[in-house]
């Protein structure tokens, strides 16, 4: 079983309230029909690549709340309801706590700090958490303990400044590689693995999204789609361009996990 197989997956209907999610800078609003599109899209992307999607109802109080990816981490062994590191998101892990609950053999619940999903990496030999302004020490700490009770090995790192979370600047490719943007495979953060670089002006596209034998990354960036062609992948690109104003991309919309055996 490769870290990036697949079969089962948690996403959320959006809510009208959605065109209000958080945001760093201003800039144009997005449209709601558009962001409906592009979520339906992404989940006929992830059934066509395999996996079984439940999609939960949309939460109009949680604007954010589509971003499934932030309030819970889940392994084939054990689900991990988080502690999101934006008072507005906080209490969405409790709104995933009865799914949790019927589809994992264990839930974990973290119980200090902050972490979010968006800021853990999982790679074959460890989990990747990131510090950042939605993950604290304390949050990362509690998360290490939790991963290290369901026998997985972890690693903390910073994140660039002013990057939202670990995963707006990298994906797993596959068991070795890694693709980044240029600031953050400059940092040295992720030691050994392969690098694969987007370009700069293609940074966005570091967001992607390993589903079994295809890799999902975001439309308009040619440069990114022949280099991991290059790489011998199968490569889908997906609109993404308006949950990209409230600073979402491929990741955040689902929580993946294979259910079964995975030996
Ligand atoms: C937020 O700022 O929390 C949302 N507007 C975007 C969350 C994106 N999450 C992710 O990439 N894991």
């Amino acid at each position: 079983m490769r870290v990036f197989n697949f079969n089962s997956a948690i996403a959320r209907t959006p809510g009208k309230s959605v065109i209000n999610g958080l945001r760093a800078t201003a800039g144009p609003a997005p449209g709601f029909e558009n962001i409906v599109a592009e979520h339906q899209t992404y989940i006929a992307a992830l059934q066509a690549a395999g996996v079984e999607v439940t999609v939960l109802d949309a939460l109009e109080q949680f604007p954010d709340s589509i971003f499934v990816e932030d309030p819970a981490l889940v392994f084939s062994e054990a689900a991990i309801l988080l502690r999101p590191g934006a008072p507005s998101r906080m209490a969405e892990a409790k709104e995933l706590a009865s799914t949790l609950a019927a589809r994992f053999p264990k839930v974990l619940q973290l119980r200090e700090g902050f972490a979010d999903g968006g800021d853990i990496l999982v790679t074959p030999d460890r989990v990747l958490v990131g510090l950042s302004a939605r993950t604290n020490a304390s949050g990362a700490a509690d998360l290490q303990r939790l991963l290290e009770s369901i026998g997985r090995q972890s690693r903390v790192v910073e994140v660039p400044r002013g990057t939202l979370h670990l995963k707006t600047d990298c994906s797993l490719v596959d068991e070795e590689t890694i693709l980044a943007t240029p600031e953050l495979a400059r940092s040295g953060l992720l030691g050994s693995y392969r690098i694969l670089v987007v370009p700069e002006e293609e940074r966005h596209a570091a967001n992607a999204l390993r589903i079994n034998e295809t890799m999902f990354i975001r439309a308009g960036c040619p440069r990114t789609l022949e280099l991991l062609q290059q790489h011998g992948l199968n490569v889908l690109t997906l609109p993404v361009s308006e949950i990209a104003m409230i600073d979402a991309g491929l990741s955040c919309m689902s929580l993946r996990w294979f259910d079964g055996p995975t030996k």
